[in-house]
């Protein structure tokens, strides 16, 4: 009932600012009798959505409703529940009482009539003042029929009056049974178990509800006891704050971006609008809103007014404060939402709920009123507290960068298709074979060595393709900022698998993926950003096993006619100690006397101060010892015989441990914060024991 009864103007100072219509003295005639509660027994869930726990809850929700409204009005500053053993609840208020005087229409008394018949559409006479739940705005009459037992208490009028009901039939007529000295109302009932399949309250369900219609209720103070749990369980709610406390609750243990929470209530056009909002780190929106203390679940009228204003108010400032400049991009609603946390409350004369779940506001005119609100009082909360205002607009212009460059990256690639439809890379000399069982890629640094490559494979299953450039400076997780590297995406192109979420490991084009770089710092560097792309977002294609690392030879050494290839020192070490002694055995077959003394024992190719710095050419006994400084100073012939023919090339297969070790190398590499910050957990890592509170 009260959602939709008429009442008149509060007589005494209002809580809130009242919404009351002005003047027409509250009498029975006000109200439009229309049937018994016969369908409500008949069809329950019609009235409160099911009789399972939900529908249970809904009773409670509809009487404290009642006495909120009494409290908007401006007549009530208590209200009390408890739930008693048997599921028995109680909701006590100190408001007006619910009149008893006799009804016109019906010949009985206000508080009968309210409690025993069913108004049509929730709609009872006309004076009607501000709150209309369309929810939960089903009447007491709806929570009698579905009780099994009820009782009314009303004190008013130094009496105080009861009624008792049994599954909404009147026992008897509304009588005095004593005197009163204060005024107000007390709804007693049980659910019928006839009709719900669930009795039992859940505490936390209500206490939690409560609470919210404390935020919302401001300055009302309200109690949740159990009487029903052994010890009893009691919480008190009062917030003076309003929603401005329901904000600073949601942000107690996020980092808050700035001090002032915002906060404005007010009256537009007959709609009261309160909205609290602030900035955490959160990179969510934590948001609800609320229409006559509805928690509109879809949001509406209200919220498109909030969004709209508030997106429009800090674009406002940006640019008049120069943290946009003229060729910066407005911020987005998307970019504002980040880490905002915000309350929406609106109190309509008569509201239009809608949607899936009748929980969304329709009227239009609310969001002209909340844009009117928000528009000025936003404006002048950010001119008066500048230093918030400058945590809020550099929080939002970071969540803008961040939102572009997931929007390249996501048309770049993650939208299905986006790499599928592009043409291999140019510069990739792609192998004639299509079966990528037996297709290999080379990835090469540089453009010689790419050069070289090209000419000295097989071209029937070998492809090269040559990375150009500082691929250094490709921030590792962010795949946005990898593929905005021409280098990556042409890699990303010729492997053919998509990558993100459009992986797909079949459309591999070659079963085997040699990364062949040079052997030194920067070849290191290309290597293991490399392995670390392929870490984080091929780790699939090294599972499978089909990552592998070229092993160049680091010298060549000549001796007349023949050359050999050593892969490191040591081999470096024996291949010169081989050839000497096979010169040794020539001389000696050819009987070139003794003339010259054969190496001894110590004297070989060991002095490791006389072998060549890379790119250069010395001369160890006789023999030409090249040390190569990069793949380039191969010719086609040489990188063919040493590095990428079959059947004699060295390579190391690629295993998920090698590239997680390229993965940490790379954090050190790359200067990210990772490594001090395990390093700081670690040594702080008993003091830390609650972080997240
Ligand atoms: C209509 C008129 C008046 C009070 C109420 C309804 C009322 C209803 C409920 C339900 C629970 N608690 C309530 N408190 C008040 C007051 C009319 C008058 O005093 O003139």
């Amino acid at each position: 009932m009260s959602k939709s009864m008429a009442k008149k103007a509060p007589a005494k100072a209002p809580i809130q600012q009242p919404l009351a219509a002005a003047g027409g003295e509250y009498s029975a005639k006000q109200i439009t009798v229309l049937q018994g509660l016969e369908p409500v027994r008949k069809r329950p869930s019609m009235y409160i959505g099911n009789t399972a726990s939900e529908g249970l809850h809904h009773l409670i929700w509809e009487v404290v409703d009642n006495s909120i409204d009494e409290a908007m009005a401006g007549f009530c500053t208590r209200i009390d529940l408890t739930m008693l053993p048997g599921n028995v609840v109680r909701v006590t208020d100190n408001g007006r009482g619910i009149p008893v005087d006799m009804h016109k229409q019906t010949k009985k008394s206000a508080l009968e009539t309210i409690m025993t018949t069913l108004h049509a559409g929730g709609k009872f006479g006309d004076g009607g003042y501000k709150v209309s739940g369309g929810l939960h705005g089903v009447g007491l009459s709806v929570v009698a029929a579905l009780s099994g037992e009820m009782k009314a208490e009303v004190h008013r009028d130094g009496k105080i009056w009861v009624q008792d009901y049994v599954r909404g039939k009147p026992k008897a007529k509304v009588k005095p049974i004593g005197k009163a000295s204060d005024t107000g109302t007390t709804i007693t009932f049980k659910p019928d178990s006839q009709i719900f399949s669930v009795l039992d309250y859940d505490w936390q369900v209500v206490l939690d509800h409560l609470r919210q219609q404390a935020y919302l209720t401001k300055g009302v103070r309200m109690s949740v006891t159990d009487e029903r749990a052994k010890p009893v369980n009691r919480y008190a709610f009062y917030f003076e704050g309003g929603v401005k406390a329901y904000v600073q609750n949601l942000d107690r243990a996020k980092v808050i971006k700035h001090d002032t929470i915002f906060y404005v209530n007010k009256e537009s056009d007959g709609v009261q609008v309160e909205v609290a909002l602030q900035y955490t780190d959160d990179i969510k929106e934590t948001l609800f809103s609320f229409a006559n203390n509805i928690h509109t679940v879809e949001g509406g009228m209200h919220l498109n007014g909030f969004r709209a204003a508030l997106t429009r108010r800090l674009n406002a400032y940006a640019r008049k404060q120069g943290y946009l400049k003229e060729k910066d991009e407005n911020l987005s609603g998307e970019d504002v939402r980040e880490g905002l946390t915000a309350i929406i409350s609106v109190k309509v004369k008569e509201p239009q709920f809608e949607g899936q779940t009748k929980a969304k506001l329709g009227n239009a005119e609310v969001k002209t009123a909340v844009e009117a609100v928000l528009n000025e009082s936003l404006s002048a909360y950010l001119d008066e507290h500048p230093r918030d205002a400058q945590s809020i607009i550099e929080k939002t212009i970071l969540a803008s960068r961040a939102r572009m460059a997931a929007r390249t990256a996501r048309e770049a690639v993650l939208r299905k298709g986006a790499l599928e439809g592009m043409t291999l890379p140019g510069k990739l000399a792609d192998c004639s074979s299509r079966d990528a069982s037996e297709s290999e890629l080379y990835i090469v640094e540089g453009d010689s060595a790419g050069g070289s490559a090209k000419q000295g494979r097989d071209r029937s299953f070998q492809a090269i393709l040559p990375l150009r450039g500082k691929i250094l400076n490709v921030e590792k997780a962010r795949l946005d900022k990898m593929l905005a590297n021409n280098e990556i995406k042409s890699l990303i192109i010729a492997l053919g698998t998509n990558i993100g979420e459009h992986f797909a490991v079949e459309r591999l084009r070659y079963h085997r993926i040699i990364i062949m770089t040079d052997a030194d710092v920067d070849g290191a560097h290309i290597r293991t950003l490399l392995l670390t792309l392929f870490y984080r977002h091929f780790p699939d294609l090294i599972r499978q096993g089909h990552l592998y690392i070229a092993q160049p030879p680091l010298y060549r050494i000549e001796k007349g006619k023949t050359a050999r290839y050593a892969y490191s020192d040591e081999e470096l070490k024996k291949v010169v100690d081989e050839l000497k002694r096979l010169k040794e055995e020539k001389r000696a077959r050819e009987g070139q006397g003794t003339g010259r003394r054969a190496l001894g024992v110590g004297e070989t190719g060991g002095d490791v101060s006389t072998w060549p710095e890379p790119g250069e050419e010395t001369k160890i006994a006789g023999m030409n010892v090249q040390r190569y400084k990069g793949l380039g100073e191969m010719n086609p012939g040489q990188l063919w015989e040493t590095t990428m023919d079959p059947a004699s090339r060295v390579m190391k297969r690629v295993t998920l441990d090698d590239a997680a070790a390229a993965d940490r190398i790379f954090d050190i590499l790359m200067g990210s914060e990772v490594a001090p910050r395990k390093q700081f957990i670690h040594t702080h890592a008993k003091s830390v024991k609650n972080l997240d509170i």
